[in-house]
């Protein structure tokens, strides 16, 4: 798994486009993840739209991950899934898909992020590291410490997210995330093949510095 930009849809903030448009537009710029987010949609209307997401994505050759919704994950084929602390628990989940399925899950603490590596966790997402705007319920930033903190106490990838941009990306990146998860960044963006492209380069080039 190349957790390198991991992009999350949301349709809210993207100017009009679906987010299917969304995902065809971050797929062309590199993304190497592609996460569907919605906090509206029903099932049926989730399990439509990640059909098609789900066919774009297997074209590319790209991972899937569906926020939230195990059962719609589970309908359409999709890699994974991505659980908070107040989502269904991991191993509910991973009854639910079975173990060859990408499970991701938001961790603020040490403990949790001990909890889900022993849970079976694929990978944590480790955040708000800085203010975002995107979550309001978010809760206060991390920080970088917390990025060395849980990459020195567990091992297993960590891609940290909330407000992460083109201007902070090398810092958290030197912190120890093995990717980055974006929304605002690049579905904001007049040009979200262009943001993406551009988050892309540069993260290949500072990895690539750091010798990751
Ligand atoms: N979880 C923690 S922060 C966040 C989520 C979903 C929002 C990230 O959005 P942005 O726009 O990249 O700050
Ligand atoms: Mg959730």
């Amino acid at each position: 798994m190349n957790y390198d930009l991991y992009v999350i849809t949301d349709q809210r903030i993207s100017h009009g486009k679906t987010h299917l448009e969304v995902a065809e537009a971050v797929l062309a710029g590199g993304a190497t993840v592609l996460q569907f987010r919605d906090k509206e949609m029903n099932e049926t209307e989730a399990v439509e739209v990640c059909r098609k997401i789900n066919k774009l994505t297997r074209k590319k050759g790209i991972p899937f991950i569906i926020n939230d919704l195990i059962e719609v994950a589970k309908v359409v084929g999709a890699d994974g899934v991505h659980l908070g602390q107040e989502d269904a628990p991991l191993d509910f989940a991973r009854k639910i898909l079975g173990k060859d399925k990408i499970i991701g899950i938001s961790v603020e603490t040490i403990e949790q992020a001990i909890i889900a590596t022993e849970g079976g966790a694929d990978y944590l997402g480790v955040g708000p590291i800085y203010p975002t705007a995107t979550k309001v319920d978010a809760g206060e930033p991390l920080g970088l410490a917390r990025i060395r903190e849980i990459k020195k106490t567990v091992n297993l990838p960590l891609v940290a997210i909330g407000g992460i941009n083109e201007n902070n990306l090398e810092e958290v990146l030197k912190a120890g995330a093995d990717g980055v998860a974006v929304i605002s960044a690049v579905v904001c963006a007049p040009d979200i093949t262009r943001a993406c492209r551009k988050l892309k380069n540069k993260i290949e080039y500072i990895k690539k510095r750091l010798g990751k």
